[in-house]
This record gives structure tokens, sequence and C-alpha cells, in this order.
């Protein structure tokens, strides 16, 4: 049985079950034996230091739609937010207003960052206390929140550092967000398509010895299992320099990678960041697309920044006898730095860009299943590496 039930936002995006099944990777699970059942990702709340112009890198760039607001106008004083989406996915970029606002506080401590990862569940009140009774730090309680378009019911629950999972019961509600914003659109005229139309995963980094409890905490919590995918002992000592292990929901349909710093040959990217955002946060965020060609080089146009990929790289003949037959000729990914990688189940594609922010700590990831679940092993090597480069460059190796 499967229960990738489609949320309003996915229904009107014209994301089909099949599509996105293999956007992201879903497997079948059955939600009446889950103590905790996702639907999947709601949002994912940024706090930016200039929200209403990461609102407009988002569409330019990016190709995202405008779709709600709040702010002064509509009654909220302390802060502007603006509600975007792609396919699926769902960003929400808010920025201070009023200097006491707490969030100019938070963005002078962490800098631009992701503050929530909301999940959309089917019951928030069964989630927390589940979530209550294994050990899980309840932020909000179950409440209503309502307006003429209905009912939300919300909870928060506290995660690394200050990043918190708003459960979203959204069932009874057919407003464009949720009660207080005002649907808003803009048009980008001769702007770019949606470039990507689901989010894969979303990766945390956590203090040094520290990943392990929070693998337990999203397994005991949220009832999420482990993936097979990780990265070990063995590649941290010899390039890494960080730890990594993937835990997803029952349907795959939410994956969350967690890295630690490992000692290695050179300082570690995870400690990098963790100085720079100065505490546990969201490192990475991974987005699924149909065409990753398409979307690298509309993003390069529109003057996004990715990490490069030595022509040695494709270059590789073992690289090349692994990877075998894929849907372009790998001169096609070369001039782009697209990185390949094949498992039992399939390949992908994927991408890095270069921090998005002013500090080195968020970065965003372009994805394109074609059957593989996993998150690209066999490019750990060359990507790190290419990590280093940007942080050597930057003095912080
Ligand atoms: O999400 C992943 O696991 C891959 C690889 O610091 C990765 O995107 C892992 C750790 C990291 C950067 C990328
Ligand atoms: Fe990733």
């Amino acid at each position: 049985m499967t229960t990738a039930r489609l949320t309003p936002h996915e229904r009107a995006a014209h994301l089909g079950r099949g599509r996105l099944r293999r956007l992201v990777g879903l497997v079948d699970h059955d939600d009446a034996a889950d103590p905790f059942p996702v639907v999947g990702m709601d949002a994912v709340v940024f706090v930016c230091g200039n929200a209403t112009q990461s609102a407009h890198y988002f569409t330019t760039a990016w190709g995202m739609s405008l779709v709600a607001y709040a702010g002064p106008e509509t009654g909220q004083r302390d802060h502007k937010s603006f509600v975007l989406e792609s396919g699926s996915a769902r960003f929400v970029l808010t920025g201070a207003v009023d200097p006491a606002s707490p969030l100019a506080d938070h963005h002078r401590r962490h800098g631009d960052g992701v503050v929530d990862l909301a999940l959309e569940v089917l019951d928030v009140d069964r989630c927390v206390a589940h979530a209550r009774a294994h050990g899980a730090v309840v932020l909000d309680e179950p409440h209503d929140e309502c307006d003429e378009h209905g009912t939300v019911r919300l909870a928060a629950l506290a995660t690394y550092g200050s990043t918190r999972h708003t459960l979203v019961d959204r069932s009874r509600y057919r407003g464009v967000y949720l009660p207080g914003f005002v649907p808003r659109a803009r048009e980008v005229v001769g702007g770019p398509r949606p470039l990507f139309q689901a989010l894969d995963h979303a990766v945390g980094n956590v203090e040094m010895g520290r990943m392990n409890d929070w693998v337990r905490y999203y397994n005991e919590v949220m009832g999420f299992t482990n993936l097979a995918e990780f990265v070990g002992d063995d590649i941290a000592t010899e390039y890494s320099a960080l730890m990594s292990k993937v835990v997803a929901n029952g349907n795959h349909r939410v994956k969350f990678p967690l890295n630690e710093p490992a000692v290695g040959r050179k300082r570690s990217q995870i400690d990098e960041y963790l100085d720079f955002y100065g505490e546990p946060g969201c490192q990475h965020l991974a987005v699924a697309t149909d065409d990753i060609l398409a979307a690298v080089d509309a993003l390069r146009a529109a003057g996004v920044e990715f990490l490069d990929t030595p022509d040695a790289y494709y270059d590789d003949p073992e690289l090349r006898a692994r990877i075998g037959r894929v849907r372009v000729p790998v001169d096609r990914l070369k001039s782009r730095g697209i990185l390949v990688d094949r498992d039992e189940d399939g390949y992908l594609l994927q991408i890095f860009t270069k921090p998005l922010g002013d500090r080195p700590t968020v970065f965003f990831e372009l994805i394109e299943r074609h059957g593989s679940l996993g998150f690209g092993k066999g490019n750990f090597r060359a990507l790190f590496e290419s990590i280093e480069r940007e942080q050597a460059a930057r003095g912080n190796l």
C-alpha cells in the first residue's frame, strides 16, 4: 500500500504520485502501523537578512512562484514573510521589520539560515504525544489557528540547534498558506520556468560526537528509520573529515542526513559551518529536478555559482565504466560540472551550489534521480575535495 497522499499544493502543481515517486525515490509504506505518520515536508522556513530581496532572488534566479505574504500591510508588524512554491516544494522567507524583533537577533547570530523544517502530518496530537513520550522537547503545544478559510492544527518540536519541526495538519484548511497570510502573486516576465519540483532531502550539521544521538532522536521521536548510505570512519579519516548517517520517514518522502565533524587531515567543513552558523543547523537542501541540465544553465545564467568539478573526474576510466550509459552524453555533464553516481537501483545526477548567503553555511544541491535512492556516495571524494578548495579560498582550511 502506498501512502504518498498529495497535498493541495502538489495537486495544484500537477505533480502526480508517480512523478513524485520518481523524483524523490518514494517506497511503499503502511501508515496505519506508523506511530508518527508524515505526509511530507510542509515548508522550509528561512530567516533572511533581507527577505524582500531573497524573495526576488528565489523568484528570478530559481524560478519559484510567489504565492503568499504577511507583513506590516497585513497586520504583521514584527516581520515580513514571503511564501514561494516550486512544484511541491514550499519556502517561507522571513526577515525582521521591527528592530526589536527576535528575528533580527537570530540573524545577527546565525546569518541567513533555516529555522524550521515543517512537516505535514495526519494527526498533530498523536504525533506530539508520541514525540513527548520519547523525549522530544515540545516548543508549541498543539493548537488551532483559524480564519475564513478554515482551521490549521499546529505544534512544534525542537531539533538540533535552534531548528524546529513545526507539525501541520492542513486537512481542514483551504487558504493559501496559514492564517495571517494573504495571497500574493508575482509574475516574473520572461523569468525561468520552475526549475525544481520537490524537496529531496534536508541535511543537518551537528556537533562532533552527537550524530548518533540525533539519529536515535529521529528513530525514537519520529519513528524514522536509517538508510544504508552513510559516511563512516574510513571515508572520514581519508578525506571527508565528516561522518554522516541518513534517517527517513516510512515512505522516504522526508529524508534527513545528519553530519558531524570528524578528525581528518584538514579542518572539517562541518566545523567551518558550526563556527559561522554558531551552532548546529541545516547545512544543505537538495531540490529534485526532472531536468538538471536546463536548471543548471538557467541558474548559471542568473548568476548562481556552483562548485567546480575537475575534468579528471569525467576522464577517470573507472568512473566511466561504473556510470555506464546515462540519459545524455557525459560531455554535456562535464561542461556543466554535473556529477553522476550509480548504485544497484539506478543512477542519479547531482550538483552543489556555493554557499547562498554571506557566511559559508547553507548551500543547495540539485538532484535528478533515475532509480537511485542514494545520495551520491560515489561522488563523496570529488565533492569533498571541491568543498575543500572553497574552504581554502576562504582561508578556513
Ligand atoms: O546529502 C548528502 O549526503 C550528499 C553528500 O557535507 C554530502 O549531498 C554529504 C555531506 C556534505 C555535503 C554533501
Ligand atoms: Fe545532499
